[in-house]
């Protein structure tokens, strides 16, 4: 294909303008524009897309499939554009018009179809699939609403509605040939067929109808254009004209509402009965409609015999929330293509392998079987048969040993355990940092492990180099670039190269001079949203991520609050001025969460207003978290928080993003800090805190008393002391008291300071001070800068699926042919 002039472009947008909106560019708005750009771009894309299909269609290759209940993809446009290498021609089309390329962008609404690490881990795995021309896909829920949209009012966290596809959905198509019918509820009746053999057949259920929404996945510079399939729920029957014209409009709507319901929201606020039984729907539709097109693929090629299935099709279960695909295709494969037991079985666990991704047992998806049993009674019947079968296994494995048997069972107390039929039916198991599997080898899982040790593998988590450095940082790429060549692009370990550079004091000067512009960028970004100037010589400190207790936000705004009282105590005090970042959503019911954003906030709203320190501390909390501003923010960051409990954060995926972009991580041993801190140098790094193993030990021995921290470390009792006695304003809510209660007593039956906050809070300011000490030193600085970027070769993600294609889907590269 000849690549598109600037003329070509130009024609094509007003095209699109004129058929869109009937508008000329003098006259459009900045979204429209957007449009009109995407569409032209989409008009690319859509002959790549096509061949892609074809080549893998004729190649007979095996494919692999990615199951996710989110795909944080955030926007799709500077992407796309420089995916497909068409950000110059773009770029310069729109100056001439008289529009910049980065303002027409800011018109595209975030796709935050995820909560955080795990859905944008989808995410660049898409990007990586495509770039490395693997025949991989995604497929998971259309919602029409994503993650909320959160403002900070009053310093509380209020959640909005997500309105994603308001300004238009120009990167999808609406694939009406691609739709299927989705049961739920019912009973299941046995008949005969023509030679007496049994079968099962759903009667009375209620259906809903599941559209595909295609979303192209753009591979760098090679022609791959694989698809990720987002489903949307409608119903069949969705409304009654009858009872309409009866004026019982509520009524004659209620059967529509309920279907679309499932593909509303990502993550249902599910406290409540129903708010599971909707999330259970939602895990069920978007994996049955998945099969169910997998299987027509499959059998558009191959006919009724599925002896082929397991060599041609891999699937990918992104934690456990589509594990019930496995006995959905249990159930395909026994009651429609009439397979037995033994082939069916065997063909699942050949096909499925599941990534576990979190190692807090709590968040390990558990179904009451009050809940399963009726909306999906015939998966119920085929879990209990899996379990049963399972069960004799484990009988002859340990004779006798029916505590062993009892833990192993897939069902028990009342609940069909997820992450246990995961195990059960996939053939590799893997977790997302070296760490990480071991925990869930040794502890979590152990007995699994045990039983099956072959199924076990580490897959240690990626990011797409192609958004999180030549996307989001384009200064710092460029500058590369011209050090060592543009190969970083598609191989990160290029980036070793930088490392002759280490003693040039030039180059280190210049990637300090990118990172002050992109704090500038950033600065610019908190003036406009905040109101408050930042100086931009401070030491920009970041903490971004999920809200969550142990990912401990909280240690980070008590060390702001201790030097902030030392400040008061001494404002001639030598310390190195610092603007601390934050950004986070909490869980809409997660309200100690909520309570740490406030604090947050009450905090910064004294310190940002207390004139006598001279603006050496500010505290900036930039709401609605979300891929876009990650995109400013990674780049301009001198400081990553990386300091979860260790042992509790499965692998991370932003200390990925910061050092790549030159920040230094202030991080515990957890999750993939630990190789992090392996490849750039202990020493190009600030490691402080308890260790896994001493975490454990905690625990175990149960005599952690934080009030022996409370009495020794040097000014911690102050901080505390302040979250009760009215120094910052919890509105009357009780928030900071429960937030203290829980540090030194415990409450709701917890042990006090669960996540060992207190205990960390002396080793945490010592590092924090060696911050300050190297900090001063620009030269140590800057060639730790240095160190970090070019040792971050190891976390591209498309490192992480090379992984994953060889070791675990057995796929392999397809060079893209040219049909049209
Ligand atoms: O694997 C992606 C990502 C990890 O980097 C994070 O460490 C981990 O917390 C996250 N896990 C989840 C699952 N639920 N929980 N909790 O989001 O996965």
């Amino acid at each position: 294909m000849k690549p598109i002039t600037k003329e070509e472009f130009k024609n094509k947008i007003e095209l699109n303008l004129r058929r869109q909106y009937g508008k000329s560019l003098e006259d459009a708005k900045k979204y429209e524009i957007y449009y009109a750009v995407s569409r032209a771009v989409m008009d690319e894309v859509t002959e790549k897309w096509y061949n892609t299909k074809k080549t893998y269609q004729k190649s007979g290759e095996k494919q692999a499939y990615y199951l996710s209940a989110e795909f944080l993809m955030g926007r799709y446009m500077g992407n796309n554009i420089i995916n497909l290498g068409y950000q110059k021609v773009v770029k310069e089309t729109l100056e001439e018009l008289g529009f910049n390329l980065n303002d027409i962008e800011d018109a595209e609404m975030d796709k935050g179809l995820g909560n955080g690490g795990l859905g944008r881990l989808a995410a660049c795995f898409l990007d990586s699939l495509a770039t490395l021309g693997l025949p991989g896909h995604g497929y998971g829920l259309r919602y029409k609403y994503g993650m909320f949209e959160q403002k900070i009012e009053d310093g509380f966290q209020v959640e909005y509605p997500d309105n994603w596809t308001k300004n238009g959905t120009p990167w999808e198509i609406k694939r009406l040939d691609r739709s299927y019918e989705v049961k739920f509820g019912g009973r299941v009746e046995i008949h005969k067929d023509e030679i007496g053999k049994e079968y099962y057949k759903r009667v009375e259920t209620e259906n809903v109808i599941a559209t595909a929404y295609d979303v192209p996945i753009i591979g760098y510079g090679n022609g791959t254009v694989n698809t990720l399939r987002l489903w949307e729920a409608t119903s069949e029957s969705g409304f009654s004209l009858k009872l309409f014209n009866e004026q019982r409009y509520e009524k004659a709507s209620e059967k529509g509402v309920e279907a679309e319901d499932i593909s509303r929201v990502l993550y249902p606020n599910d406290t409540e009965r129903s708010g599971k039984w909707l999330r259970l729907k939602q895990q069920y539709f978007f994996t049955s409609a998945s099969l169910q097109d997998i299987i027509r693929r499959y059998k558009s090629v191959y006919g009724n015999n599925f002896d082929k299935f397991a060599s041609k099709i891999a699937i990918q279960l992104n934690d456990t929330h589509p594990v019930v695909a496995i006995p959905e295709l249990m159930r395909i494969f026994l009651d429609y293509e009439k397979l037995s037991w033994d082939e069916a079985w065997s063909i699942c666990t050949e096909v499925f392998a599941y990534t576990n991704h979190t190692i807090l047992s709590e968040a390990l998806e558990k179904w009451d079987i009050t809940l399963i049993q009726p909306l999906l009674p015939r998966i119920y019947q085929i879990i209990e048969e899996i379990n049963r079968r399972f069960i004799l296994e484990l009988r002859e494995k340990y004779p006798n040993n029916y505590e062993k048997i009892n833990k192993l069972s897939v069902i028990g107390d009342g609940k069909v355990k997820m992450a246990w039929l995961a195990i059960v039916g996939s053939h590799a198991v893997n977790g997302v940092a070296r760490l990480h599997t071991e925990i869930l080898k040794n502890e979590e899982l152990k007995d699994w492990y045990e039983l099956y040790p072959e199924k076990f593998q580490n897959k240690t988590n990626g990011i797409t180099q192609r958004r999180w450095l030549l996307e989001a940082n384009p200064k710092l790429s460029d500058y590369i670039t011209s050090l060592i060549g543009d190969k970083w692009i598609t191989n990160l370990e290029e980036l070793k190269k930088l490392e002759k550079f280490e003693d040039d004091l030039e180059v280190r000067n210049n990637l300090m001079k990118i990172k002050k512009e992109n704090k500038e960028r950033l600065a610019k970004y908190i003036l406009e949203t905040t109101g408050i100037e930042v100086d931009t010589n401070s030491i920009f400190d970041v903490q971004v991520k999920r809200l969550h207790e142990y990912k401990r936000q909280l240690l980070n705004i008590l060390h702001i609050m201790d030097l902030y009282n030392k400040l008061k105590e001494n404002p001639l005090l030598d310390i190195e001025s610092r603007t601390f970042i934050f950004a986070a959503k909490a869980a809409p019911g997660y309200r100690r969460a909520k309570s740490i954003i406030k604090l947050i906030n009450s905090i910064a709203e004294v310190i940002n207003n207390d004139e006598s320190i001279n603006g050496k501390i500010k505290v900036i909390f930039l709401e609605n978290y979300r891929v876009s501003l990650a995109e400013i923010i990674f780049p301009a960051a001198d400081i990553s928080e990386q300091i979860s409990t260790a042992g509790k954060e499965a692998s991370g995926t932003g200390n990925m993003k910061f050092m790549v972009n030159g920040a230094m991580t202030v991080g515990t041993l957890d999750g993939a800090n630990i190789e992090i801190v392996e490849e750039a140098g202990e020493e190009n790094a600030f490691i402080f805190g308890l260790k896994a193993n001493e975490v454990k030990k905690l625990v175990e021995y149960g005599k952690y008393n934080p009030f022996e921290e409370y009495h020794v470390v040097d000014g911690l009792n102050k901080v505390l002391e302040q979250l009760v006695d009215g120094t910052y304003d919890d509105n009357r809510t009780g928030m900071f008291k429960d937030l203290y209660n829980s540090l030194l007593y415990g409450v709701d039956g917890n042990r006090p300071d669960v996540y060992f906050v207190l205990k960390d809070f002396a080793s945490y300011r010592d590092a924090q001070l060696k911050v300050t000490k190297a900090y001063r030193n620009k030269d140590k600085w800057s060639h730790m800068m240095l160190k970090n970027i070019a040792n971050a070769g190891k976390f591209s993600s498309d490192r992480t699926i090379q992984e994953y294609a060889d070791e675990i889907w057995n796929i392999k590269k397809i060079a893209v042919k040219n049909y049209i």
